[in-house]
């Protein structure tokens, strides 16, 4: 008997510690490349092709390949320039609507390599891979379904092209951390010479699993984004703004690439069966190409600023185009607003005054799980109440007076997207007074609101759809 006692008693503690331990995950979760995609926030879209050098926004796919010839053409300063914005990646448009490749192709002829540019051995992709290794950057490609320059769009010719390009560009340029599958699809075009009208079906013509398959054979750590996802979606709209209710939850098979879906994409669903968050796509300037009219309608620093809390500040992403121009730079203008922008941002969120406070909970789940995980840096560890509790509180006790303006609050999203209501508020003059109150938090909200003196912060989950896991609560006074 004796020699069962041991491991009977080992068996009884383990179950006790499971009972008492983390809670169980609840509804879909992130995958770890999107993980890993949450936490890149904000970073840089190029958008560069023949468009540059014509002025249009959507090539006909007729240009002709020496039309491309950027003058001063350096990756490396685009690349100085997102390090230096406080970026961490850049998604370039490696084949644009127009169907002209910015890397020598073996399956077309229109591309860089028949271009005057480097007398046609010149390959943007190579040197912005380069580039962003130089500068510790991510890198990632848009490659467009729509191709107004083939022969053979249309047709089910065409699904082997756009694979065999979407082949080459994921095992010829290193890690991709997003594949980017834009919705406009079919319309007139050049199509080979035909200069002709062109629909499809975009529901069933590209065979998207098929072609999902591919990249996550080709790339397994790559997110795929589309307006559907599969694993970022598009948030709906092209000027900056993040749902300010945005479940990181999709309904499967009820959207797909280029359908009108903008008012589903923007909230996502709160009973969505896969995970799949919003990204904010938005230029710099009021087109996607870089244009030289618009020289003076770059967004100003503190215009940014405004994206970036519609964005990141919304449970999404902020993926910010650049346009280079004629000569293959991002142009001062745009560079200007991007540093003040960059600096505007950092003043914002100087002085972090939670960090390290004490803060008590309503209740805690246990040791491992106590009001302090929220205000310790470490995006590990979170405060939790028992199963079964869909509410509570934790307040932060910043030890004097202080003045305050901003909080940040993030859910522990591993073991899923949870609170629906929440509310902060501060002990000013021996009364509880609201601050600001939201719906869902996800991987990051961050809320501005009048500045208040106090010395104790509230944070109350009024409402969550299991045990509500905060990892992180963040607390600042900004200038304005
Ligand atoms: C859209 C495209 O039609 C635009 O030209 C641009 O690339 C934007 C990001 O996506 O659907």
């Amino acid at each position: 008997m004796r020699q069962y006692l041991i491991p009977l008693l080992i068996l009884v503690s383990l179950a006790a510690c499971r009972h008492a331990g983390s809670p169980e995950p609840y509804g879909p979760l992130p995958s770890e490349r999107q993980m890993a995609w949450h936490q890149m926030e904000y970073y840089m879209f190029v958008h560069f092709t023949v468009n540059t050098f014509t002025g249009r926004e959507w090539g006909y796919g007729d240009e002709g390949e020496s039309v491309f010839n950027p003058s001063e053409m350096d990756c490396r300063q685009w690349a100085r320039v997102a390090r230096d914005a406080g970026m961490k990646g850049i998604i370039i448009t490696a084949k644009h609507h127009d169907g002209f490749c910015l890397w020598p192709s073996d399956f077309t002829e229109h591309s860089v390599k028949n271009s005057v540019w480097k007398n046609g051995r010149g390959d943007v992709l190579r040197e912005l891979r380069e580039a962003c290794d130089e500068y510790g950057l991510k890198m990632g490609v848009y490659l467009s379904p729509w191709d107004r320059n083939s022969a053979v769009y249309g047709t089910p010719e065409y699904l082997g092209y756009y694979r065999d390009q979407l082949h080459e560009l994921l095992t010829s340029y290193g890690d991709i951390f997003e594949v980017w599958f834009d919705g406009a699809n079919g319309g007139s075009g050049y199509y080979g010479g035909a200069r002709e009208t062109r629909r499809i079906d975009n529901k069933t013509y590209y065979d998207w699993p098929n072609t999902h398959e591919l990249v996550r054979k080709l790339q397994p750590a790559a997110v795929m984004f589309s307006d559907a996802g599969p694993d970022v979606r598009w948030v709906g709209n092209e000027s900056g703004m993040g749902s300010i209710t945005n479940w990181c939850l999709l309904r499967r098979d009820e959207l797909w690439p280029g359908g009108d879906f903008a008012a589903i994409l923007g909230e996502g669903h709160e009973d969505g069966d896969y995970w799949v968050p919003a990204e904010v796509d938005v230029s710099i300037r009021p087109g996607w190409f870089y244009h030289p009219e618009e020289d003076s309608l770059v967004r100003s620093p503190e215009n940014l600023m405004e994206l970036y809390y519609s964005s990141v500040g919304r449970n999404s992403n902020l993926l910010l185009n650049i346009p280079p121009d004629k000569r293959g730079l991002l142009h001062e203008k745009d560079v200007e607003s991007l540093m003040a922008f960059r600096e505007i941002r950092e003043k914002e969120f100087e002085n972090e005054l939670a960090r390290g406070r004490p803060a008590r909970a309503s209740s805690v789940r246990g040791r491992d799980f106590q009001a302090g995980n929220v205000t310790d840096g470490n995006a590990d560890t979170y405060w939790t109440v028992k199963d079964g509790q869909t509410a509570g509180d934790i307040t932060i006790d910043l030890g004097q007076e202080t003045e305050v303006n901003r909080i940040l609050i993030q859910e522990y999203i591993r073991l899923g997207q949870r609170v629906m209501e929440f509310k902060a508020e501060a002990l000013a003059d021996g009364e509880w007074i609201l601050l600001t109150e939201g719906t869902t938090i996800g991987y990051k909200v961050i809320k501005k609101f009048p500045t208040v003196r106090t010395s104790q912060i509230r944070v109350t989950i009024n409402k969550s759809k299991a045990c509500p896991l905060i990892s992180n609560i963040e607390l600042y006074r900004a200038a304005f």
